[in-house]
């Protein structure tokens, strides 16, 4: 059902390389992709409506949703998911808004100030997957942020659905009724994604997309990034658990599946320096999988060769390997989990002890589920407040200030041989060079 990896006795030297994971090749995909933003470029609300035929195999009359579709979504929407819904909106307002950061002022000399400023990026175009992955939980995790950042304009988009008349998922619209958003388009791919970055007669262009998607909203965004901001280009799912002879392996299964569910190249893997955990899990795993509604999909995901158990001597070398892997979401189940949990350097989002698994994270802990995938948590974090806010500094020296400064940057302009900056100061002292 899955299979093991032995790393006990000394790791490989190339352990991010021998590591379990998923290949998503993006880069093939943007041949295909190139045309279809090209279209949309030129021919505007028309391509993307005929693209929504070609790949959605629906027929739209407008990718703009009509604000009564939206209220109408919410009122027939389940009492009880709305109520999750706004328990899980409550929770992430919370925890955005306190990541929102201070302005900050720094007399760098007497008379010589330099402030970053913080400021919203204007407008933002938010990708809602759409098709067998439906996420309202998606469009509360994307929106929440770029709200408590001060966005001024958001705007979200997700598929069509034939199904549902040509709107996207009525869940989703009413998610972004809950989260006041009224203004939704129902194009999907790599269409959405031009049509945010070189807008249409329906949809004024954005400054920046966010968002998962699939692979040709991965390539689109590859593609267009640069003319509009991105941020991760989100590929597969991925858990990574690290876990002692302390661990449940009930949980751990459990956890594993959970992930494994989104979709057949979602990786699991499991880290431990317990052979006896590794077999109780493995032991576990077809019992909890052919209990599964979406069983067939799980056994696929974890038969992957993305997924795996990966045997260590011991926590060091545990550490090791999660932080070369740098997972999109890690789970710690080892005795003293908050200890160990502090020591890792390379994740999305980490997960603490028996009681935090991912499914909290993914709808109801207040913390965001837009994460960087495959490897990109070594250098990028999940999405949030400071996603949306670009850091402007503010340059402010009087004369004296600039006085003093004048010959050092002289010197050095002239050492870069660009003497017109040097120029550029003397030209306000008269033409002198004044001594530091
Ligand atoms: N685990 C997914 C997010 C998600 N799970 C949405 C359920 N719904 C990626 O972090
Ligand atoms: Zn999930």
């Amino acid at each position: 059902m899955i299979s093991r990896i032995d790393m006990r006795g000394s790791l490989p030297e190339n352990l991010r390389d021998v590591l379990p994971r998923a290949e998503l090749d993006v880069e093939a995909a943007l041949e295909k992709v190139r045309p279809i933003c090209e279209d949309v470029r030129h021919r505007g609300a028309a391509a993307v409506r005929e693209l929504t035929a070609r790949f959605d195999g629906v027929e739209i009359a407008s990718a703009r949703v009509a604000k009564e579709e939206i209220g109408r979504a919410l009122a027939e929407l389940d009492p009880k998911v709305r109520a999750a819904l706004e328990e899980s909106i409550r929770r992430a307002r919370k925890v955005h808004r306190d990541q929102r950061r201070a302005d900050t002022t720094t007399e760098v000399v007497p008379g010589g100030t330099v402030t970053e400023r913080w400021v919203p990026v204007e407008r933002v175009g938010l990708y809602v997957p759409g098709g067998r992955a439906v996420y309202p939980s998606s469009v509360v995790m994307n929106v929440v942020p770029a709200q408590e950042a001060g966005v001024g304009s958001l705007a979200v988009t997700s598929p069509a659905q034939r199904e549902f008349g040509g709107l996207p998922h009525p869940t989703i619209l009413a998610a972004c009724a809950l989260l006041g958003v009224d203004e939704v388009y129902n194009a999907g791919g790599a269409q959405a994604v031009a049509m945010f970055a070189y807008g249409t007669e329906e949809c004024a262009p954005v400054s920046m997309v966010t968002g998962p998607g699939n692979i040709w909203v991965a390539a689109a965004k590859r593609l267009l990034k640069g003319r509009i901001g991105i941020d991760s280009e989100a590929g597969p799912t991925e858990i990574a658990i690290l876990a002692d002879a302390t661990a449940d392996p009930v949980h751990v299964a459990a956890d594993l599946i959970s992930q494994a569910e989104h979709d057949v190249i979602a990786a699991a893997v499991l880290v431990t320096d317990s052979v006896e955990l590794a077999e109780a899990v493995e032991r576990e795993l077809p019992g909890q999988v052919a209990a599964a509604k979406h069983g067939e999909r799980i056994a696929e995901a974890l038969g992957g060769r993305q997924s795996g158990i990966v045997l260590v001597s011991g926590m060091e070398d545990g550490l090791k390997v999660v932080d070369a892997y740098a997972a999109e979401h890690l789970e710690i189940h080892t005795a003293d989990a908050a200890a160990v949990a502090a020591r890792v350097r390379n994740a999305g989002a980490i997960f603490v002890g028996a009681y935090a698994p991912v499914s909290l994270g993914d709808y109801l802990a207040g913390s965001n589920h837009v994460l960087p995938t495959g490897g990109c948590a070594c250098h990028s974090s999940g999405l949030s407040v400071q996603t949306f806010l670009r850091g402007i500094h503010v340059v402010d020296y009087t004369r004296e200030a600039l006085a003093q400064a004048a010959a050092h940057v002289t010197v050095l302009a002239d050492a870069e041989d660009l003497p017109a900056h040097g120029a550029a100061i003397r030209a306000r002292f008269s033409w002198e060079v004044p001594n530091t």
